[in-house]
This record gives C-alpha cells, structure tokens and sequence, in this order.
C-alpha cells in the first residue's frame, strides 16, 4: 500500500484544544489526529484568526467604494443621540438593516434555488423527459395539488372523476416552476398557513409576488442609497424569508417528497463511526437530494457493489453529511458521519475513498485535507466548484443521472486500494429514530378515530407536553462543536418540551443518543416521558433538512387546525432556536419563522447587537407586528429558560397553565390534597 502523503506545515499557527473545541470524543480524537500530522482543521483556525468585532455588531458596510464605512459601538456606549454615520449618511440602524436583509436574500437564494432544481427536475419527470427519476409518492402529488389551484378530479358527463395522473404531475410542474418568476399574483402556498396569519401578511403588504422577485427586492433595496428606513427594509425582509419558509423550501420538500418518497420513522445511526475500514466509504455532503438519491441507487446496485467486492472490499458504505446526509437518511436510512463541522474530520480518518459535494455549507478547505489523503474529493454541481486542482469535477445532469451516478461509485471503488496505512476510524456511533413529518407525527400522535393531531394536542392542553420547541440549524466554530445543541435540546426535554429538529441539529442530538424512545426515560420530565413511552417515540423528532424546517410550520399548522390551542401560530406554547447557527439560511429560517409568529431565539452571536434600536425593533417591537420576534442568548440553558417561559407565558393566554399544575402534581401532593 503506498504511503499517505503528509503534508508538513510551519507550526506558527495555534492549535485547538481538542477538548475544548468539540463534546463529542469522536471528533476529539480526530481533531488530535490531524493535529499529529500536521493538517489545519476549522477548530484549530478558528483559534487562530479572531472575529472582526465591527462585523459582529453589524455596522460595517461595504456597500459602496467610498467605504467600508465602520460603526462600532463605542466602548462606553452611547449618550445621547446615536451620532454614527457613514459617508452617505447611513445609521447604524440603516448599515445593520441592510446587511440583515442581505443575509436573508443569501439564505432564501440558496434553499430557494435548491428548490428551483427540484421543481426543474420534477418537470422532466412530469414530461418524462428522464427515465432516472420517477414519482414515488403520487399520493403526495394528489395532496399538494390542489395548493398549486391544480384540479384532481374533472366532470366527465355530469360526474367527477380522477383526473389523468400524468396531467396533473405536468400542471403542478408548471404551477410549481412559475413561483420562482410569474408576473402576477402571489405564491400559491400561503394559502396553507392559518388563516388569520396569512389575512395578517395580507393587512401588512408582505405577500410575497414570486420567490425571485424578493430577493432581488432586497438587494435593490439595500443598494447604495435606496432603502434608509431599517423598519421599511425590515419588511421587505419578512417578504422574502416567507418566500423561502412557504415558498421554496416548501416547494423544494413537497416534490422531493414525490420523487423520493414522503419519510417514515427507520432505524440509523450517526457519528463518525459508521465508516466502515473493510468497505468502499463514501461521503456525500450539501443538499440537494437530487444527486445523492442516484448514488444511494448506484451504490445499492448489484452491479455496483459486486465491482466494490471484485476490488477487495467487502461493499459499500454510504454516509453523508449536513443536510443532503439529512435527506438520504430520512428516506434510506443511510448514516451520517457528522455534522457540519465534521466533515474535514471524516476525511482525517483516512478511510474515505470518495467524498461528493454538491451546494452549500461545503468547507473550501476540504480539498486541501483531501490532498493529504487518497481520497477523491468530487464536485458535482455546474455552480459549486473549487479551484484546488486535486479535485475532479463530474457535472451531474438529470437527464443522464444514473450514468453520473455510476461514474462517481465506479470512482471511488477503484479508489479504495489506494488508501494508506493509517486509517483510523474513531469507534463512536449512536442508534437513532429519523424520518418524521407531518404525516407521520399524525399517525404516531393523531387520534385514531379523528386523524389529525388530536393526541398531541390533548397532551398540550392536558400539560403533559408543555409546549413544542423547533430547534434547528448549524455548528459554529467560534463555540464547541455541538454542546450548545445538546445542553439546550435536554434541557427542554427534561422540562416536558417536546422538540422538532433539522439540520444539523438533528444529527448532533442524534449523534448523543437522543433520537430514540428509550431515551425519553432518560432525559425527559416525566409528562412528556409518559407520552413518548405510550406511543413508542423519541422526544425529538427529526424532521429531516434545513429545507424541511417547511415540515415544522405545516406540522405547527396542523397542531392549529387539530383545535385547543388558538387560532394562528402565533397562539400556540411554542418556540425555535438555532443554538449553534453560522449561515444566513439559518437568518432566513429564523426570520420566517417570526414572520409565522414565532418567538425565536439564536445563540452564538447576531449582527444587529452594533446598531440598538434596530435590535429592538427585532426583538421588541415584531411581537405586536407578527406575533413572533427575535432573541439572543449564548448560553444555551438559559435560552432553553427563555423559551420555556414564552412558552408557559402561552399556556396562561390559552388559560391552560393550571391543567399542568394539576398533572404534575407529585404523589405526595395528591395525597395531602386527598387527605
Ligand atoms: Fe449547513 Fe444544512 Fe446549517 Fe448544517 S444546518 S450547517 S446550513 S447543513 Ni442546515
Ligand atoms: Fe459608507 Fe454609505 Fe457607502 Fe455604506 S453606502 S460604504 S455607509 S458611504
């Protein structure tokens, strides 16, 4: 076997404590490692190079050559009136608006033009213009249908009938794909929120006209001396992530759903763990489900693994990791190996024969890791290459798909007898549940005569489930890796919070063992501890991608709809978070997520604490616009308390709170009440 080649690096650089960079031992280990053989990994840079605090604040802006014009806050605040300005003039407020918006036009870019591929794709298989891809769940085509204003039955003499399958798939194509660009009218899935939520965008003007068109608003906006109102600009930022949260991640769920199958509950693992030393390891890490759905294919074909075994191994291993790990975990129950600050570290174990990316969330330094090692680092995407010329290219196209497929599993086969001597696969993985959504959360905790989510209301408004928390999104560096997910997630549980979660977030609690029913005994208070022991599921759900944070709002829709508990979102005892949160999806999810009504809380930093009163406004002055505002803390238990005590806050609006008195009372006090 040839020797991996080591690439030696001046230790002028700092190095992390592995320790202190990440909870989870796996990672430790293999942050150690890389340590040893002198590669650089995010946590050690990240001690290296600190922040820039002018942009933490939010108030440095580059949006003209006569800047960057710098706002900081001054260190001892500020007396009076806040004299800081730009050149042009700007505010504090107008700088830290702007960039707010800008973040939210990235973040709805990137899950809306995923989405975009998808509904491209799903025209080519409602025009049969690719043999590759099918329909897998036309039930759920059926479903969303009538929400693109599509009819499923027609009048033939007098009487309705099924409309031709094949018809409807090529109308919801077309509905689907003009979201992104029709010159008129509104997105067609607003209509899905509850109604006194949708009559409020309505009132406010904040219905979004076609997904494209916010985002281009935006930056229209926040150009050079246009928008200088932060609330005005603000506004158009609710426009745009609703676009996203109803719009393109909706759209980009629903007809993943019908291509690749709508998810149940299966059994996985997670953790670096499930590489394999005796098998062809390959990675996928991005987003999009449209390419990593044909490797999975690939790689489960009998062709395709008797080659690994003709090769010497004994099959292949798939993993993924971030959010397309998500997607072909939820539908295949394929294992990620990590989260998103592991994905250098799969590659440190030396065991990968081939990692394929696709879009976003995709560390530029993995192509110098990779060089290190043998393994082929692949991009796939005609909009996401790398300039490192180790890594090889093979642009996938729907139209020949499996052909690609084949190629990049073909590849990393023969790949496989190149690895060197010093593969080290840390041993950590956890067992886990996937796999849930809204239709699946109704049949484990929807009423069996009603069939809707009567169970889990009842268990809300009896106070056994307190409240319903969606805590989502990203690692980031600049903390350690996973242990604010995992301290804020048990501490809502513990508190009878039952916990919906994506992203990254989902394969961290993963990762701790907490996707499984048997640990609601563990970790849970004992309401919510009851529930999930009767109907046989974990106290945290895990609802798939980022894109699928749409399976929360509908599945906070139809605890609406299900009754007991309010009339909009707004009214419900829930919140979000995103503990750990680095992209600006993740400020887009957010801002759609107030603009639903929802009180949400990020940690690790945001880019508004330079400019207070626009601050405010986010996290004052939205409640009363959309019922829903924004929040910050770091330290994750006490965020956890912020959003129990919103959610406690709810419960005594709905006049619910004392029946939670009543069902946790302890023996004891039952029996002094008794006597
Ligand atoms: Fe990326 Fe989606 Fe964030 Fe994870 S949670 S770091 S966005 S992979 Ni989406
Ligand atoms: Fe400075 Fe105004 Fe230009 Fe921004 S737009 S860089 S604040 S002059």
């Amino acid at each position: 076997m040839p020797e991996t080649p080591i690439v030696k690096k001046e230790k002028t650089q700092k190095l992390a404590d592995p320790v202190a960079a990440s909870m989870d031992v796996a990672s430790q280990q293999m942050i150690r490692r890389a340590q040893e053989l002198g590669i650089d990994t995010i946590f050690d840079r990240a001690v290296s190079m600190k922040p820039c605090n002018i942009g933490t604040q939010g108030t440095c802006c580059k949006n003209c050559s006569m800047g960057p014009c710098r706002l900081p806050l001054p260190k001892d605040g500020i007396a009076g009136g806040d004299e800081r300005k730009g050149l042009c003039g700007a505010t504090a407020n107008t700088i830290a608006a702007r960039n707010f918006a800008r973040m939210v036009a990235g973040g709805a870019a990137a899950h809306s033009d995923h989405g975009r591929n998808v509904a491209e794709v799903f025209y080519s298989v409602a025009h049969k213009e690719t043999k590759d891809y099918t329909i897998k769940d036309p039930n759920k085509l059926l479903a969303i249908a009538p929400h693109f204003g599509v009819d499923v039955k027609v009048e033939v003499d007098g009487e309705m009938v099924d409309r031709d399958f094949d018809e409807i798939a090529r109308e919801v194509a077309k509905k689907a794909l003009a979201e992104w660009g029709k010159p008129d009218g509104e997105l067609h899935y607003l209509k899905r929120a509850p109604q006194p939520l949708y009559e409020r965008w309505k009132k406010l003007g904040v219905l979004p006209r076609n997904i494209d068109r916010e985002i281009v608003e935006i930056m229209h906006r926040t150009h050079m001396g246009v928008d200088q109102d932060y609330k005005n600009i603000l506004k158009q930022c609710s426009r745009a992530a609703i676009a996203d949260g109803w719009g393109g991640s909706m759209i980009a769920t629903d007809l993943q759903d019908v291509m690749f199958g709508t998810p149940y509950p299966l059994q996985s693992e997670a953790n670096l763990g499930v590489l394999k030393e005796d098998q062809v390891n390959i990675v996928i890490h991005g987003h999009e489900p449209v390419l990593s759905e044909m490797i999975v294919a690939a790689a489960q074909s009998k062709e395709m693994v008797d080659y690994a075994k003709a090769k010497g191994a004994k099959g292949i291993q798939l993993s993924g990791i971030c959010c397309t790990g998500n997607e072909i975990l939820q539908r295949h129950g394929v294992p990620p190996a990590g989260t998103f600050l592991q994905q250098e570290l799969a590659i440190i174990t030396g065991a990968v024969d081939a990692m394929v990316v696709d879009v976003q969330c995709i560390f530029q330094n993995l192509a110098n890791v990779a060089k290190c090692f043998h393994t082929k680092l692949i991009t796939t995407h005609p909009i996401a290459r790398m300039e490192q010329d180790n890594v090889l290219h093979i642009e996938f196209d729907e139209h020949h798909a499996m052909e690609d497929a084949k190629k990049i599993v073909t590849m990393a086969v023969d790949n496989f007898e190149n690895r060197g001597s010093e593969v080290m696969i840390p041993r950590q993985k956890a067992t886990q549940i996937a796999g849930f959504g809204v239709e699946s959360i109704e049949y484990h905790l929807g009423g069996s005569f009603r069939g809707s989510y009567y169970t889990l209301n009842d268990n809300i408004i009896n106070g056994r489930i307190r409240g319903i928390a969606g805590v989502v999104g990203c690692n980031n560096a600049r903390g350690r890796h996973n242990e604010a997910h995992i301290e804020m997630v048990k501490e809502l549980i513990k508190n009878d919070v039952i916990v919906l979660t994506t992203g990254c977030n989902g394969i961290a609690c993963a990762m701790e063992g907490l996707l499984t029913p048997e640990s609601a005994r563990v970790f849970c208070g004992p309401g919510l501890s009851e529930v999930c022991e009767t109907v046989g599921i974990p106290p945290v759900l895990h609802l798939g991608s980022c894109v699928d944070n749409s399976r929360i709002l509908l599945a906070a829709t139809e605890v609406v709809k299900a009754g007991g508990l309010g009339n909009d979102i707004g009214d419900l005892p829930a919140a979000g978070a995103a503990p750990e949160w680095m992209s600006e999806k993740a400020i887009s999810i957010g801002h759609y997520f107030v603009a639903s009504g929802v009180y949400t809380i990020f940690g690790v930093t945001l880019p508004v604490t330079g400019a207070p009163v626009f601050q405010k406004h986010l996290f004052e002055d939205l409640e009363k616009i959309y019922g829903g505002k924004w929040d910050l803390e770091v330290d994750p238990i006490k965020a956890a308390h912020m959003m129990i005590a919103h959610i406690d806050e709810k419960r005594k609006a709905l006049g619910i709170d004392k029946a939670r008195e009543r069902v946790l009372m302890t023996m004891e006090d039952r029996q002094k009440l008794e006597a």
